[in-house]
Order: C-alpha cells, then sequence, then structure tokens
C-alpha cells in the first residue's frame, strides 16, 4: 500500500511526465481564490480541494462505470450525489485516530480521509495492490489499516455493532495504554470517535437498532451518518420505515440527532463542528440523518429509469449537490466559473491518469486464494499430563472452563468475558450475595474479582453481543462473548459468518478478528427439548475462516481454551452442557502451560478391529459401547476424540483406519449434513484402500430433539445403537 503520493486531502501526486501543474491540482497545491483566504469562515484552499474531490469521486465512478463496459472493472457501485456529505464531515474526523466503518456510498468520505483516487481504482479493477482487499472484495468496499478505515462487509447494515464493539474498545483501551504498548492493541485516545454509516434502507435493519441500544446506552462516542437519498435499491423510503429515521430514533436517551440537508457543502460543514464536539465531549452518541439524492442507478446492476420517472429524475437532477457546491464558490467569488470547469477536467485528468496506473498494478496470483483465511498459532502438541505431574485438583469439564477463564483473563488484560447473565451482580449488591454468573455458572466470580470492566452483561441480543466482540477483535482486544445456549446462536449468524469468518480474508490478512466464542452446545438433557438441545456445529465448520473446538473432558476443555486465547482468529468453542458436571469428564487440572493446540485428536481407547471417531458428548457413549462389545465379543474398538472439528485430524483418523480398516462416525447432530458426511467423505477418499467395510455414519435422527424424556432417548444416539454398528462393521 502505497501512500506517500497523497496529502490528507486524497490528492494524487502528478504522475511523471504530466506537464505543468494545472491551476488547482498538481504539484503546486491548490490555489486561487480570488484573492480570498477564507470564504464563509473555511479556509479557501479547503474549499478548492474538497470541490476537487468531489469532482475526483464523480470521475472515479464514471471511469468505473465506462471500464466496466471494457471489462476492465466487474462491477460498479457509485456515490454520486453523496460527495459534498462526505467530504464536509471528513474535515472534522481524523484519519488514523479515529475509527471509520462507512458503507458503499462514501466515496467521497474516503477520498477525503486521504484514501487516493489511486487506491480506490485498484480495488475496481482487482488489482493485487488494492490496499483494501487485494482484489478479494467487490469495489467501495473500503478498508484502510492506516487512516483506521476498518474492511467492509456487503451485508447492509452488519458494520452498525462492530462499530460500537470498537467505541468500547477505545474506551477500554484509552484506560490501559499499557496493552497498547505491550500486545499491540491499537492505541486509543480519550477523544477519539467511531463513524459508522449506512443508507435509510438499511435502517431497516435490526442490528442498526441493537446497535443504537447498547451506544446510547453506555454513551458511546459512535458517529451515525444515514445518507438518505430515498431509495434503497428501487424501493421507496415510504416502503421502509413509518417516519423519517431522524424522528424514528429519538427514544433513544442520550441519542443527539440532526436531520440535515446533504447536499449542502456548508450546511453539513456548519453543523458538523458542534455535533463532532459533542461525541468527543464523551457526552454521548449522535446521528446525523441528511438527505442526498442519487442521481445514478443504484447500481451497474440496476437502471433507474425502470421505478424513476423523467421527471423525478430531472428533479432530483437539479440538487446534484457538485453543481451546487461549485455554485455555492462561484457566486462567492471564491473561483470563476470558467475555474470549475477547468477543475472539473483536471480531476477527470488526473482520475484517468490513476485508472491507466491501477490497470498496471500487479495481478492476483490465484495460487493465492487460500492464503489467508485462518492463521493459527504452531504450537507443539503436548503430551498427556502424567500421574506425577497431575497434581492439579481433580475437576469437571464446566468447572475446568471457570478456572481456566479465571487465570487467562488473570495473564491478559485484553480478555473481557460478556454476554446474557455472565456477570455476578450489580456492583450494588455483591458483597452480599453469590452470584449469578452466567445460567451454567461457568463464569461464577469474574466479575467479582477482575471487575465489571471485564465481565459483564450485555442486552439480551445475541448480534449484539457477538457484533461487540467483531469491534473489540478488530482494536485488538480479546473479547471473549458467550451465547447462552447454542440454539440461540442464529440472530449472531450474520457477525459470525459474514463478518468475523471473513475479516482476515476479505482484507488479505490486513485486519483480523480475535475473538472467542464460547457456547453451550448440545442435549442428553432429559426435558431439553427443542431449544435448549441442539447441535449443529456442522453449519459452523462449513465457514471459512472460524475454527471450532468441542472438548469432552476437563483436561482438554483447559488446554483448548487457552490455545483458543492465543488464536488471532476467531474461535467457537463449544462447551456441551451435559458434559459440564459428569463425573467422567473429571481430570486433574492441568498447569498453566499445558495448552493444547487445535487439530491434534487423541485415541481415547486403544483397539485393532474398528475406528470410532467422535467428538463432544458422544465420546463418552462410544467409549461405553466400545468396553461393551470388548467385554460380549472380544471385538477392540480404538475411539478417537477429534477434540476440535476446524481443523481435525485426519491423519490421527488415517493412522488408526490403516490398522482396524474399518470407521464408524459417531455424533450427537442430526445426520443428515452432520460434521460425520465431511469424514466419512475424507476417509472414502483418502483411505479406501485400507477400507473393509463401508464407512458409516451415527446421528441423531433428522428431527428436532424432543422433550419427554423416551423421545429423546430416541432421537439422540445412544450405547445400544453404537454398540450394534460396532458389530457390524466388525463383522462385515
Ligand atoms: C442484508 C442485505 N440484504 C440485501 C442486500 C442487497 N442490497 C445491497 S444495497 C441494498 C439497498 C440499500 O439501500 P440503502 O440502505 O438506502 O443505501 P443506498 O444504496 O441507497 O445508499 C440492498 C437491498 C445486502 N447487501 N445486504
Ligand atoms: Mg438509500
Amino acid at each position: 500500500m502505497t501512500t506517500t503520493d497523497t496529502d490528507r486531502t486524497g490528492r494524487d501526486a502528478p504522475p511523471p511526465g504530466a506537464g505543468a501543474p494545472t491551476r488547482f491540482g498538481g504539484g503546486g497545491g491548490v490555489v486561487g481564490g480570488g484573492g480570498l483566504a477564507t470564504f464563509r469562515g473555511y479556509a479557501v484552499d479547503e474549499l478548492l480541494a474538497d470541490l476537487r474531490l468531489a469532482f475526483v469521486s464523480r470521475a472515479i465512478d464514471d471511469r468505473e462505470i465506462a471500464m466496466q463496459k471494457q471489462s476492465r472493472v466487474f462491477f460498479q457501485i457509485s456515490g454520486a450525489g453523496h460527495e459534498a456529505l462526505g467530504l464536509a464531515l471528513a474535515r472534522h474526523l481524523r484519519p488514523g485516530y479515529d475509527w471509520f466503518f462507512p458503507y458503499y456510498r462514501e466515496q467521497a468520505l474516503v477520498l477525503g480521509l486521504g484514501v487516493t483516487a489511486h487506491e480506490v481504482l485498484l480495488q475496481a479493477v482487482g488489482s493485487a495492490d488494492d490496499p483494501s482487499s487485494a482484489g478479494r472484495q467487490m469495489p467501495s468496499h473500503w478498508g484502510h489499516r492506516e487512516r483506521n478505515i476498518v474492511t467492509q462487509s456487503s451485508p447492509t447494515g452488519s458494520q452498525c455493532i462492530p462499530a460500537v464493539g470498537c467505541a468500547e474498545a477505545g474506551r477500554y483501551l484509552v484506560r490501559r495504554p499499557h496493552l497498547t504498548a505491550e500486545h499491540g492493541a491499537s492505541a486509543a485516545h480519550g477523544d477519539e470517535l467511531t463513524y459508522v454509516s449506512l443508507g435509510e434502507g438499511a435502517c431497516s435493519e435490526g442490528e442498526f437498532w441493537e446497535s443504537l441500544n447498547t451506544a446510547a446506552n453506555l454513551h458511546l462516542p459512535v458517529l451515525y451518518v444515514v445518507p438518505d437519498n430515498g431509495f434503497a435499491i428501487s424501493v421507496p423510503v415510504s416502503d421502509q420505515h413509518p417516519a423519517p429515521v431522524h424522528e424514528l430514533v429519538r427514544g433513544f436517551r442520550g441519542l443527539e440527532v440532526h436531520h440535515l440537508d446533504g447536499t449542502d457543502y456548508f450546511g453539513v460543514r456548519d453543523a458538523a463542528k458542534s455535533i463532532v464536539e459533542h461525541i468527543r465531549a464523551g457526552v454521548g452518541p449522535a446521528l446525523v440523518h441528511a438527505d442526498v439524492v442519487r442521481p445514478y442507478s443504484h447500481s451497474a446492476a440496476d437502471t433507474q429509469a425502470k421505478y424513476r420517472s423523467v421527471e423525478e429524475l430531472a428533479e432530483e437532477a437539479r440538487h446534484d449537490p457538485l453543481d451546487r457546491f461549485e455554485r455555492d464558490l462561484v457566486d462567492g467569488g471564491v473561483l470563476t466559473a470558467g475555474e470549475a470547469r477547468e477543475l472539473r477536467l483536471e480531476a477527470k485528468a488526473a482520475v484517468a491518469e490513476a485508472a491507466a496506473r491501477a490497470l498496471e498494478g500487479a495481478r492476483p496470483d490465484p495460487a493465492t486464494v487460500t492464503h489467508q483465511v485462518l492463521a493459527l498459532p504452531e504450537l507443539p502438541a503436548p503430551a498427556a499430563p502424567t500421574a506425577g505431574e497431575d497434581e492439579g485438583e481433580r475437576v469437571p469439564m464446566g468447572e475446568a472452563i471457570k478456572r481456566t477463564l479465571h487465570e487467562q483473563m488473570a495473564a491478559d488484560e485484553r480478555i473481557r468475558v460478556f454476554g446474557e447473565d455472565v456477570a455476578d451482580a450489580r456492583e450494588l449488591v455483591l458483597a452480599g450475595v453469590e452470584g449469578k454468573g452466567g445460567v451454567f455458572g461457568t463464569t461464577h466470580g469474574l466479575q467479582r474479582a477482575f471487575g465489571q470492566a471485564r465481565c459483564f452483561n450485555t442486552p439480551l441480543s445475541e448480534a449484539n453481543i457477538v457484533g461487540r466482540a467483531v469491534g473489540q477483535a478488530l482494536r485488538g482486544l480479546r473479547p471473549c462473548p458467550e451465547i447462552q445456549f447454542f440454539d440461540y446462536i442464529w440472530p449472531a449468524m450474520t457477525q459470525i459468518r459474514s463478518e468475523a469468518a471473513t475479516i482476515r480474508w476479505r482484507s488479505a490478512g490486513e485486519f483480523t478478528c480475535p475473538t472467542v466464542i464460547r457456547v453451550p452446545i448440545g442435549g442428553y438433557l432429559t426435558g431439553g427439548s427443542i431449544w435448549h438441545s441442539q447441535s449443529g456445529e456442522s453449519i459452523f465448520a462449513h465457514l471459512p475462516g472460524l475454527a471450532i473446538a468441542m472438548p469432552s473432558r476437563a483436561r482438554d476443555a483447559a488446554g483448548l481454551l487457552r490455545y483458543a486465547f492465543r488464536c488471532e482468529d476467531p474461535v467457537l468453542f463449544l462447551e456441551h452442557k451435559h458434559l459440564l458436571r459428569q463425573p467422567y469428564t473429571v481430570d486433574p487440572f492441568p498447569s498453566e502451560d499445558w495448552v493444547l493446540p487445535f487439530g491434534v485428536g487423541e485415541v481415547r481407547r486403544p483397539g485393532d478391529d474398528v475406528t470410532v471417531v467422535s467428538w463432544g458428548a458422544t465420546v463418552e457413549k462410544s467409549l461405553q459401547a466400545a468396553a461393551r462389545l470388548a467385554e460380549r465379543e472380544g471385538v477392540e474398538a480404538e475411539v478417537i476424540d477429534l477434540r476440535t472439528i476446524v481443523p481435525w485430524d485426519h491423519e490421527l483418523v488415517a493412522r488408526s483406519v490403516a490398522r482396524t480398516g474399518r470407521l464408524l462416525v459417531v455424533h450427537e447432530d442430526t445426520l443428515t449434513g452432520g460434521f460425520g458426511g465431511e469424514v466419512a467423505a475424507w476417509a472414502g477418499e483418502h483411505c479406501f484402500a485400507d477400507l473393509d467395510a463401508p464407512v458409516r455414519r451415527i446421528g441423531a435422527t433428522d428431527t428436532p430433539v424432543a422433550y419427554e424424556p423416551t423421545l429423546e432417548q430416541a432421537i439422540l444416539p445412544q450405547v445400544d445403537g453404537i454398540t450394534a454398528a460396532l458389530w457390524d462393521l466388525a463383522t462385515y
């Protein structure tokens, strides 16, 4: 990434051999101003630089549209009509100091923050030199590490909660500067703000509201900007909301709300000064709802003449902010109409030159497509603790998780635990009560030990919980959100799948998302029923960029959790509810240096006749089945606990199958599409020559889990069924 050819306003340096700088662009800097030093209270050179950037932004759109017709650009979405708003706001913001979550229509804003036309066009042409994504993301998916412009995804509105998390991380870090010095967490500033924008259509997304809930409740320094161009693709705003956005949000106490004309550069710049000051002073968040226009279709894939009348488009063209800005400056004597024309032409020429240079940028190498998916730390797999070293107190899995959280939080102040009910109690009553500490008690005592800043309750909103973790992880913290039950993880799916899991890949490694998402999972509860018994690790195993652990005993839970906190990537840490207190999960609590890397399975019972691969609660069921079979039939099954699903230990399975020639995969998740299918398919492909029988799978029936105990038993895998399948395989 190169920024040396850029000043704060994003002007590109003149191209080599481009001749004498024009009056308004290039090496000589912006001159002119009709002899005025200031106009309407603003430095004339700033105004001219912004007018030029507005022209540059529009010229980028036009150039990209032309280049798409030549198949040199593969998608286009314009910033047209939003330029004055973005440029006026950028004047009050500090790239590399404040944090930015701008949506795709914010081209002028990012130019105002110092991203160059060349960098914008590198993304449009899909160059490997594109600083946002190295050719991986569509144009206008901003991301610029140096300027704190966070890599953006495409789901409308999903940036809002991470923005809130980013703001709360800033508040946490500014009080703990040593985390920046010692751990490389991002520097924080007492008066920094987090900027987030979204269209008026995207304001219909629940996550927008969930983010406002926390921004207002915690008085966070977040500037919301809602450019309202009247349409979400073809859907008019009247189909979105019962009232304008600035009216809808008025119920949030502590949220300062403004309604502005976003086509009026001076109006926005005037208003933004005090709005930004308000946020920087720490009073709380603000929302700017700004009316803008959309002179171009939604994107290259849209034709707005299909749903907007000729008259309507003509009327809108009369409100084009570029013309208005130019008119204001010409009428004010800042420049002449001729000079403005010259400036427009110069901007166009500079963009043409930047586009030509972008086309010369490096092309991405197809061999790199699998780079930056996950980058798990390489640690040697530790030997199982030997009896002599097993001095730790013997504890079941739930207790081991609790102790490990205490130990890791004591060791690393970047870790914060939050979720529903995870705290102990209100500080006011804490001294006199036992404390809640999670519905399974796993986080008990964390608030008492580490304070409210490090273990706290969140609103009852799973997207809020994970999204805030994403924002904090982006700042270099190690957030540890808890989803209360796996059954309720789905509202967080966008944050897990589209945000957390894609951040590293979509930014080509410029940003990472180190967060440990702890989730109690699974059934065998006798009465758990549909919504307290679900499994579903296979759904998450399908998401590139997410590591998944699912321990079945105390020792492994501790070792894997320690490793999870060392990862720079998101980890789904699945804690089987049924196992939390079972005697058979009890181990001596391993010493703090016993860290178990992911992707290392364990042979829980050796055997030469048939291999069982399992994880979670069905490991114990498989062990019981193997013992029964050995006792009754003399058949020795080898039971492997995978311990982690992503990555999983292919080699261990292959080695075992090479000896036994027979493979049974057992899991609690429903059979169809379960992760057993993946293991079986892999073994079919890679162990074919060793197999003496078809690979078999056992999973739950393809139904939800029922409440009544005999129904639950019939649905979830049981020892009898596993024993029978093993016998079938052994005698095949
Ligand atoms: C969650 C989600 N649903 C649908 C889309 C497809 N989509 C992309 S932009 C868009 C319209 C957004 O309109 P608005 O928020 O008003 O922003 P504007 O484009 O008008 O600036 C839609 C429906 C998406 N990207 N994400
Ligand atoms: Mg819109």
